[in-house]
């Protein structure tokens, strides 16, 4: 979540000084017709007072992800509940300036404002009480979860702990315990998320929307029903690259644990991927490795056998960034982020990026490890922050990226850099694999790159349905699996029930954070890194092409970042790429060569799932 970039506006009371204050609202007659002076008023006034709100949001909402506690949660719940009441009523009241011929920007922002919470309300304030509880309390539960495999007296596990076995153990029992285990912090979750749904749809359609699903899907500068046809058109451009995948992984799972446990021709068991999710699968290289094409070095025992610690991680992703132009990031980044994770307290882990006054108080918070997953993720996140820091000159409406998947894209077009040749010049490694490395590099990146791709659509599938009333509580769990099973060719690993609740086992739903944007961002980041390259002049195929210490590159990115969403989003991807249109060529054209190869191995095999 690169949060509180967009979220909020000014609160109610500040609705009254607005209407009372010497603007041009108050020289317009209460019954006349309004006029776009005192639109552009309105929306000036409350964009001023909108970041105040935020900037207390955001710093309540650090200490309970940081420190959770009954007070910090209530505290958190209450400032978000400000945001929320006064986003609502500021929507509700520019409802007055419909119809009215308005200058761009203050149209746009007029939109934006209308758009701008995840989570929006019905206007009725006990409800909105209501809503921001349940919504913190979700997501405090989810950063609390931990299972007790020995029973309530033994050792409790936590998420970090199971994702770590999961990543590392072969035994199927093993990785079992810590898939049921993890999957059973989420049932108590069930009642409260189905009154999140209720009420927060019912804010969505007092906004004027058909209910929240297409509230999320009206933030893309296109009809709601467009952008589900554009998302459809994606994944039918990388769904062959996806199967293709799919099919040589489970025929290696089938080597490993055998065809009673993976079905040769069926769906992979859902714990048996190196992932809590199955979302992305690099945890499993050595099982699914080319013979060939060996990459000679594993970045996870490079950074451990270096005895790299956080900060040093961290450190790493800066130096990235300076090299392309960028400014280090502030002192106050070093003192007040979350690097690690604390002892003696519980924590949201999940990796977030905040910028708390929308100006120069830039944070992370993760639990880093130190492995080569979350030597990306910290590239992720820093993205985050340096895509804060470029727009941070914009109007408080327009602080925000381009769609929400530039946002996710961006850090991770960045660490599409970090390639052998790079590692090689920061010292990392001492030489770099010839060209017969690279089946084995692109493996190791499609596992996380491409078996993501149907994870970050079916999230939102399910939501959406959710939403529109076309999946019922009493089938939540049922339908999640059917779609996991569809698009992922994963099954669940155990007998699930109703009595289960396994979407919420996974952040962005308790969390509410949207998902769609993760998978725009796993088309859009091969977009960037190619048009980077080009921008760079770099030669050579793209899984080698590294952007790092070039200046060029980072003009064009810190272009297109400084715009926010000031623009629609096709004029933002022409400013980087010359290109209006989301495009999977790129990341199609990119593991061209592994496609190939794996056609290759699954000419005898089933495809498909
Ligand atoms: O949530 C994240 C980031 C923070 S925006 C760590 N990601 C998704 C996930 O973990 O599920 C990055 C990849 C997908
Ligand atoms: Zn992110």
């Amino acid at each position: 979540m690169q949060s509180f970039i967009s979220y909020g506006i000014v609160s109610l009371l500040c609705v009254v000084p607005f209407f009372t204050s010497d603007t041009p609202a108050r020289k317009s007659k209460a019954n006349s017709q309004p006029t776009a002076a005192e639109a552009k008023a309105f929306v000036d006034s409350a964009e001023a007072k909108l970041l105040e709100l935020w900037t207390k949001w955001s710093r309540a909402s650090w200490v309970q992800s940081t420190y959770i506690t009954d007070d910090t949660e209530a505290l958190s719940a209450d400032a978000q509940r400000e945001v929320t009441a006064a986003t609502v009523a500021f929507a509700k009241a520019a409802a007055r300036f419909d119809g009215l011929k308005l200058p761009y920007d203050t149209e746009r922002k007029l939109k934006l404002l209308k758009l701008s919470l995840s989570l929006p309300a019905p206007s009725n304030a006990k409800e909105q009480t209501e809503l921001t509880q349940i919504s913190v309390s979700l997501e405090s539960d989810y950063g609390k979860g931990k299972f007790y495999p020995d029973g309530p007296q033994g050792k409790a596990i936590d998420l970090t702990e199971a994702s770590r076995t999961l990543a590392t153990s072969r035994n199927p029992d093993t990785l079992l315990m810590m898939w049921k285990g993890w999957h059973s912090v989420s049932p108590q979750m069930r009642e409260r998320y189905t009154r999140l749904a209720e009420l927060s749809n019912k804010g969505a359609k007092e906004l004027g929307f058909p209910d929240l699903g297409a509230m999320w899907r009206s933030n893309y500068d296109m009809k709601p029903e467009e952008f589900s046809a554009e998302v459809e058109r994606l994944w039918q451009q990388v769904k062959p690259l996806y199967e293709a995948l799919h099919a040589h992984v489970r025929a290696a799972l089938v080597k490993q644990y055998g065809e009673k446990l993976v079905p040769k021709d069926g769906k992979i068991p859902a714990h048996l991927l190196g992932n809590m999710w199955a979302q992305s699968w690099g945890n499993i290289y050595p099982l699914v490795a080319p013979p060939t094409g060996d990459p000679g070095y594993d970045l996870t025992q490079v950074l451990q056998s270096k005895k790299v610690n956080e900060i040093e991680m961290v450190k790493f992703g800066e130096r990235f960034f300076t090299s392309l132009g960028f400014d280090p990031l502030p002192e106050t980044f070093w003192t007040r982020s979350m690097f690690t994770k604390p002892a003696d307290r519980d924590v949201v882990c999940h990796a977030s990026a905040w910028s708390i006054d929308s100006k120069h108080d830039l944070r992370i918070k993760m639990c880093i490890e130190i492995n080569d997953e979350d030597f990306s993720t910290i590239h992720h996140e820093l993205g985050h922050n340096y895509y804060q820091r470029a727009y941070n000159q914009q109007p408080p409406l327009y602080m925000n990226s381009a769609n929400d998947g530039f946002h996710e894209a961006l850090g991770d077009a960045v660490a599409l850099s970090v390639t052998p040749e790079y590692l090689q010049q920061i010292g990392l490694i001492n030489s770099v694999p010839d060209a017969s490395g690279d089946l084995g590099l692109l493996m190791k990146l499609a596992l996380d790159k491409v078996a993501f791709l149907p994870f970050g659509l079916l999230i939102d599938q399910w939501r959406w349905k959710v939403f529109s009333g076309e999946i019922k509580p009493e089938d939540y769990n049922k339908t999640w699996w059917e779609l996991r099973e569809k698009y992922q060719g994963v099954s669940a690993p155990l007998l699930r029930t109703e009595k289960d609740f396994d979407p919420g086992a996974k952040y962005h739903v308790p969390a509410s954070v949207p998902y769609t944007r993760y998978f725009l961002s796993t088309i859009l980041q091969f977009q960037f890194h190619r048009a980077l390259c080009k921008e760079a002049g770099v030669k050579g195929p793209l899984h080698r092409a590294s952007v790092y210490d070039n200046k060029k590159a980072g003009e064009k990115l810190q272009k297109m970042m400084a715009m926010g969403v000031s623009r629609p989003w096709p004029e933002a991807l022409e400013a980087l790429t010359g290109e209006k249109q989301m495009d999977a060529t790129a990341i199609i054209d990119y593991f061209a060569p592994l496609k190939k190869w794996l056609d290759e191995q699954n000419k005898n095999r089933k495809v498909g799932y």
